[in-house]
């Protein structure tokens, strides 16, 4: 007999504050590192916010919440993964009270999705360190960093622990080794940035998630704490023992950080590899007992393969902020990224394999160049049968994994309405449901389009997935 989704399987759409919300200076926000970032990932680095970074109003999510989640709600979301911009909270990240006006809005949000039966999902940092902490600190390169989001943390629990029982502690933690600043505030830039420091400063974003875990449990008894990993299959390009072993190491770059998160300590393949490369972490007395403090399930973004080989020569291909080498079997999105459905259900069996410990797909979807065309009645729309496509394969390999017995929690579409993109801070690449007009000229009314896409899903979850072919 078919299994397909388990009942009470939380389907839904995620996005980030920093990517949709704007309005980056009110109501006493601070800066966040994403506020002097108009080129995302390419760069630069300005000194104050510039007109043209599509951040600062972002789609005005900010304002328009409300006629947002009312969308999701008709579609049929069962939850909404969202983080919190900590410099709307403690706008310089350091100051010793919160900021009542951000606190608020927060619990206004909450408030709106309850009402429609809507859980929150919430990721506590979600590649939006306060400015003021990467200027003054180098970011979580400081072991000061742990305090000020403990500080940050125990804040939010008291707030919303009635309202949020889902909690992510860092977004895509692991891609701190190859963005320390969009991941983890560090100034340094990466050429310059000794192994030595860089995993210093992972060690401390590892002992605050760890912390952050431990408080939750203690403050929201009933709540549950995730750990959110970029995971990105890696297959041997070819059967050369040589690639598989470059695989090996690839991967042990990336598990360490669940490996950390599930298992409670360092793993020997990373003590191995800090010994060969000269790297002595500082640990304080307490970290190895706070480290303890294991998550109670793990979640990831899931976009794409690549391969791996031990062969220098080869060109590396664009990827999600890992990349690799390119798959000679898969194609590619219109940003170089490779479509590959099967890799989500290797992923899951993967995980759950090392792991036996429930797993969310926290973000999954294809970033496209989408043309707003009228509809049949009359109405703007867009006719994504590319997305559609995309997500269906997907999800057909999570109810695989589902078969194959893999504990799946739940699943969001990363950018369930159209979003500014991370790697490129660009409108032009949607991921949507929802159409957003506006363009990355600036130009546009803001006003939001269902998309052919948004009734497919509405389908699936009505249908809890059985309708996926
Ligand atoms: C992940 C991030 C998201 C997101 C997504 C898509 O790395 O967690 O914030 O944006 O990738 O990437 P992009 O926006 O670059 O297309």
């Amino acid at each position: 007999m078919d299994m397909g989704f388990p009942k009470g399987f939380l389907w839904g759409g995620a996005v980030a504050a920093n990517q949709c919300e704007g309005a980056y200076d009110q109501d006493g926000k601070g800066l966040s590192i994403q506020d002097v970032t108009p080129g995302g990932l390419r760069g630069p680095i300005t000194e104050t916010p510039t007109p043209d970074n599509m951040k600062l109003v972002g789609i005005d999510f900010y304002h328009r919440y409300r006629e947002d989640i009312k969308l999701f709600a008709e579609m049929g979301f069962k939850v909404f993964r969202t983080s919190i911009a900590w410099s709307r909270i403690f706008p310089n990240g350091d100051d010793a009270v919160p900021n009542e006006k951000g606190l608020q809005f927060y619990d206004d949000l909450f408030d709106e999705c309850l009402k429609y039966g809507i859980q929150p999902l919430v990721t506590i940092s979600h590649y939006e360190t306060p400015l003021n902490l990467a200027l003054k600190y180098n970011g979580w390169a400081d072991r000061a960093l742990i305090g000020f989001y403990e500080r940050y943390v125990r804040t939010i629990f008291a707030r919303y622990g009635g309202k949020v029982k889902l909690w992510l502690t860092f977004n895509e933690i692991n891609s701190v080794l190859h963005s320390p600043f969009m991941s983890g505030g560090i100034r340094t830039p990466r050429e310059r940035l000794s192994r030595q420091d860089l995993y210093q400063a992972v060690h401390h974003e590892l002992v605050a998630s760890a912390l952050a875990t431990k408080i939750a449990h203690e403050m929201i008894p009933d709540a549950k704490v995730g750990c959110m990993i970029l995971s990105m299959p890696i297959y041997p390009l070819t059967p050369a023992p040589e690639d598989v072993m470059a695989v090996m190491a690839a991967e042990h770059q990336n598990d360490f950080f669940g490996d950390v998160h599930v298992r409670g300590a360092y793993p020997g393949y990373m003590k191995r590899y800090f010994r060969e490369n000269g790297i002595e972490i500082r640990m304080e007395e307490e970290d190895e007992g706070i480290l303890k403090n294991t998550v109670d399930f793990v979640s990831f973004s899931y976009y794409m393969s690549v391969c791996e080989t031990a062969d220098s020569s080869m060109e590396r291909g664009p990827g999600n902020i890992l990349g690799g080498v390119p798959n000679p079997y898969l194609k590619a999105s219109d940003w170089g990224w490779q479509i590959d459905p099967k890799g989500l259900r290797y992923t899951l069996n993967r995980f759950y394999d090392r792991y036996q410990k429930p797993l969310f797909i926290v973000e999954n979807g294809l970033g496209a160049v989408d043309e707003l065309v009228v509809g049949e009645d009359g109405i703007p729309t867009v006719e994504d049968d590319y997305r559609i496509r995309y997500l269906n394969d997907h999800l057909v390999q999570v109810r695989e994994a589902i078969e194959d017995g893999v504990e799946v929690m739940g699943y969001t579409a990363w950018g369930c309405i159209d979003l500014v993109s991370a790697s490129t801070a660009e409108l032009k690449k949607r991921y949507g449901f929802i159409y957003v007009d506006r363009r990355d000229d600036g130009t546009g009314s803001l006003a939001r389009y269902r998309k052919k896409s948004f009734d497919w899903y509405r389908k699936v979850i009505e249908t809890n997935g059985a309708c996926l072919k």
